[in-house]
């Protein structure tokens, strides 16, 4: 029957929340789920998953060539998609339905530097849209002249008793090289699979193909597969690190993405995730400003951890409110809400000019630019090496 992993009293709420997404595509956030399901962590908190292993990061400038800078750009995403795609699990229990962030919601955060001169990273993240939710990030680490910059929406359908979601938006990586000039990534986004749902234990695997595309002219294509493909395990992967100009690849990596790969020519180890990973740095949520992710959703947040859903239900029905107000207010008064960090624009140059070079599918992208004006991150010292 269904529910294994549903609390008793949920079952049936559950039940009705899987005929209502099995009869539904678009934006999930928008239903109503059960409370067992929920998480009390918001969306605007996931572009953190980009940095959580913060010395693959800066490892990307210090590569000498663009074929081994192409390498260090794979080995880094391919090593964030643990973190992205299964952490919720290992903190949650499994899957769970995230808080849908408010317009405007931000999330702030940076990883120090360290004694091994990693340099500083600094994360600025928007809620750039509610209907349907846009999340907009720029991570920097500007002791190492990289920076990352994109934005995520879903759309979701439902197949197969499983929710099927595709990503919107893409990531652009921009590194400056000692040379002065640059090298750019493209980077587009897996389609998921979300699995575990009639059990009420829901997991992600990953589906299809994503790609890395430099500036350079150097390729990652990616292939995601679950149980029953290549090796009957989940969560593998194969890539294929093509040079400029040339249809054959140079370098193919195979493996699992949540545990380890190889470079399957020379059987040497290429990612191991299987290390703890180090998580974002927040100011303590009393010294946060209104429209930070955790400061905001506070209340919410405590009555989910708590089990309180009552308290949970009516705190977050006072967000909601206090949201439909203003939008009210700005449509009487002619006003349009302000974006504070990122400036839209329809058509993104650089998805537009590298897509062309892989033949991305859409052809054109809109993006958000980061317009350079984010809060002052603590400096903090380098701990002195021992001698
Ligand atoms: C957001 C962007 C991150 C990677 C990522 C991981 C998990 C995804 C999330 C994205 C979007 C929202 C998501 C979530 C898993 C479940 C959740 C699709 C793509 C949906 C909205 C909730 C489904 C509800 C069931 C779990 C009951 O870089």
């Amino acid at each position: 029957s269904v529910g294994e992993a549903v609390p008793a009293s949920q079952k049936s709420s559950w039940a009705s929340f899987l005929k209502s997404i099995a009869s539904f595509s678009g934006d999930l956030s928008s239903l109503t789920a059960p409370p067992f399901i929920l998480s009390p962590i918001s969306l605007t908190e996931f572009p953190a998953y980009w940095c959580e292993r913060p010395e693959l990061f800066s490892a990307i400038a210090d590569a000498k060539t663009d074929e081994e800078r192409s390498i260090a750009v794979l080995k880094w995403f391919i090593s964030t998609l643990k973190g992205q795609y299964t952490s919720r699990n290992e903190k949650l229990g499994s899957e769970k339905k995230p808080l849908n962030p408010v317009l405007g919601e931000l999330f702030y955060g940076y990883w120090p530097n360290d004694a091994t001169n990693r340099g500083q990273t600094n994360l600025i993240v928007e809620q750039v849209s509610h209907h349907p939710p846009i999340t907009a990030y720029y991570i920097e680490n500007k002791d190492k002249g990289l920076s990352l910059q994109g934005h995520n929406a879903q759309k979701t359908s439902f197949s197969g008793g499983s929710i099927i979601v595709r990503q919107i938006g893409h990531a652009v990586l921009t590194v400056k090289l000692p040379s002065g000039s640059t090298d750019t990534f493209l980077i587009t986004l897996p389609k998921l699979r979300i699995d575990g749902l009639w059990y009420g234990s829901p997991y992600i695997e990953l589906t299809e193909m994503s790609y890395i595309q430099s500036s350079t002219g150097w390729l990652s294509s990616i292939e995601y597969k679950g149980k029953g493909y290549f090796s009957g395990k989940s969560h593998q992967f194969k890539a294929l690190l093509t040079p400029p100009s040339s249809s054959y690849p140079k370098h193919t990596f195979e493996g699992l993405w949540h545990l380890t790969s190889k470079n399957v020519k020379s059987g040497e180890d290429f990612t191991d995730v299987t290390s703890p990973k180090e998580e974002v740095t927040v100011a303590n949520v009393d010294e946060q400003g209104d429209w930070e992710s955790r400061k905001l959703w506070k209340f919410v947040a405590k009555g989910i951890r708590e089990g309180d859903f009552e308290a949970a239900s009516r705190e977050k029905s006072k967000i909601e409110n206090e949201q439909r107000q203003r939008r009210r207010d700005e449509l009487a008064a002619g006003t349009k809400w302000e974006l504070k960090h990122f400036d839209h624009i329809d058509s993104d140059p650089i998805y537009e000019e590298l897509g062309r070079l892989f033949k991305a599918n859409p052809s054109e992208e809109d993006a958000y630019i980061y317009r350079h004006n984010g809060p002052q991150f603590p400096p903090v010292p380098v701990p002195p090496t021992e001698s």
